[in-house]
């Protein structure tokens, strides 16, 4: 039977102290809406745990109540997957309280932490043990672990690293019913049937809550070396990767690819951003080695990139000769998302595919905007090392959001369909939220389908976990 929201209300405060909740109205609104403004929700309450516990005992308060959840991070989901709906009727349980960093374990490169602690709050964390945690994101300052781990994050370094799954020993979480599953072993053999970790690990807040996360930790790197490089065109940036990783191996963990208008839009709206060459080229790729010995890395890209110019992959080169450069230029990349938006709205489109097709795929994808869509530029950038592109299309200012809406559902099921042609996914990096479902339903087989529902079925009978989002709603009364 429905319950008067005031009704609701009293019960929840009976179920929890009263410092978990946020009843301050201006702290609550940012919460109610989307890092890109797509979404503006409202909420029956707003909850912030300081434990496991208190998580526990909200959830299993929802499950009676067949109150929706909507588990937030840092909220910087780039397709609405931590606002809550229109209705008012979901509790948004935000994790920024839960914040500590419980253990480093430097002899066995690991780490557990709260899911609220802010990715650079881990990095640090590891880094004052002399340990490495090489996830890394231009939104780390902001993003939480717990939506890194909910979202299988990936960003800068997965060329060598993986996504957050791949960095990840084990975790604990919350259950739908409040039952907290345990699972922090630091262990990196531990065949003991189904891989359950790794299924919460980008469930998207759609099966519990993760409260902690045991890490994989890397030792501290020694040596790095940062190229800015010119190419021709993608095949040319694509052929240069191959080229590196046959000359460097494992070394290479960064291989960025940015169009010049990428580059311009940085250079025009992030102060503190230089293009270290001259000239006009069409294609650029930032590009990082490193190692965790001393090694004379700069050497070794030099010589790289010199035979490759020889071989015509390259048409410039800019080495790093410092520190700060090196910073400068990795400010430059990870803004231009940052610069993109200052200059204007945008429809987004994070995809893969093989990198072996990609120079087809962006050929093709580029001219389908060029012809149907005139009014947008095409900002198609990202991590090629990974054939992962945010094959973007830029709007002038003066073009109203409600104009670029009307655009979407073409331009998106357009690309979109040229990524499922070419073998790729529609869906990266930045996961399916509420954006996506869609997506999810067309571009998946039903048999894939039907298991996704029956796990969500499983874990989540009354489907209070993130309702609307990666999969169709189900109802929740
Ligand atoms: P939120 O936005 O709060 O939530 C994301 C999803 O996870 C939601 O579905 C939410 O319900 C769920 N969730 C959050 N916390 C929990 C939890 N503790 N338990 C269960 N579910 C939870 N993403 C990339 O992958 N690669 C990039 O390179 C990258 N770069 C970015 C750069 C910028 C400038 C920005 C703004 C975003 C970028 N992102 C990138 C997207 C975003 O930062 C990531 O998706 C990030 O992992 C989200 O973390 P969050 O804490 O902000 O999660
Ligand atoms: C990045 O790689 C982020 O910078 C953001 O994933 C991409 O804005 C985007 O589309
Ligand atoms: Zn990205």
């Amino acid at each position: 039977m429905p319950r008067s929201e005031s009704s609701l209300l009293s019960s929840l405060r009976a179920a929890i102290p009263a410092a978990v909740l946020l009843e301050d109205d201006a702290a609550i609104a940012p919460l109610l809406t989307d890092h890109r403004r797509l979404y503006q929700g409202r909420a029956l309450a707003v909850a912030l745990p300081r434990s496991t516990e208190e998580v526990s005992t909200l959830l299993a308060w929802c499950n009676v109540q067949r109150v929706g959840v909507v588990p937030q991070g840092g909220n910087t989901s780039y397709c609405g997957g931590a606002t809550p709906d229109e209705s008012g009727t979901q509790l948004v349980v935000c994790l920024a309280r839960m914040r500590r960093i419980r253990t480093v374990d430097a002899a066995n490169f690991s780490m557990t932490v709260e899911a609220g602690c802010t990715l650079a709050e881990v990095q640090q964390a590891a880094a004052a043990a002399e340990r490495y945690f090489p996830l890394e994101l231009g939104s780390a300052g902001s993003c939480q672990i717990g939506g890194n781990l909910a979202t299988n994050a990936g960003g800068l370094n997965v060329l060598r690293f993986g996504m957050a799954r791949a960095l990840t020993l084990g975790i604990e979480a919350v259950l739908a019913d409040g039952r907290v599953y345990t699972h922090l072993r630091a262990l990196r053999k531990d065949n003991t049937g189904y891989d359950l970790t790794g299924l919460m690990i980008g469930s998207e807040g759609t099966l519990g809550i993760l409260t902690a996360a045991t890490l994989k930790l890397w030792p501290q790197p020694r040596s790095t070396a940062t190229a800015f490089v010119a190419v021709s065109d993608v095949a040319a940036a694509v052929a240069l990767l191959a080229w590196l990783r046959e000359a460097a191996g494992e070394r290479i963990n960064s291989f960025e690819l940015l169009p010049r208008n990428a580059v311009e839009l940085a250079l025009r709206h992030i102060e503190g951003v230089a293009n270290p060459l001259t000239g006009n080229h069409d294609w650029y790729v930032l590009c990082e080695l490193s190692s965790f010995a001393d090694e004379a890395l700069d050497e070794l890209l030099e010589a790289a990139l010199a035979d490759a110019s020889a071989a015509g992959l390259v048409q410039d080169a800019a080495l790093c000769t410092g520190e700060r450069q090196r910073a400068q230029l990795w400010r430059l990349r990870e803004n231009v998302p940052e610069a993109q938006r200052r200059a204007g709205p945008s429809l987004k489109h994070d995809i893969s595919v093989p990198i072996a097709a990609l120079s087809e795929f962006v050929a093709a994808a580029s001219d389908w905007v060029r012809l149907h869509v005139p009014a947008g530029t095409l900002v198609a950038y990202g991590h090629a090392g990974d054939g992962n592109l945010h094959f973007n299309i830029s709007f002038p200012k003066e073009m109203q959001a409600t104009q670029v809406a009307e655009l979407e559902p073409i331009v998106r099921r357009a690309i979109h369909d040229l990524v499922a042609a070419h073998g790729g996914s529609f869906s990266a990096e930045h996961g399916i939220g509420r954006l996506k479902v869609g997506a999810l339903e067309r571009y998946s087989s039903p048999v894939t389908l039907a298991m996704m529902r029956e796990i969500k079925r499983a874990l989540d009978p009354n489907g209070i976990m993130n309702p609307g989002k990666l999969l169709a709603a189900a109802s929740t009364s």
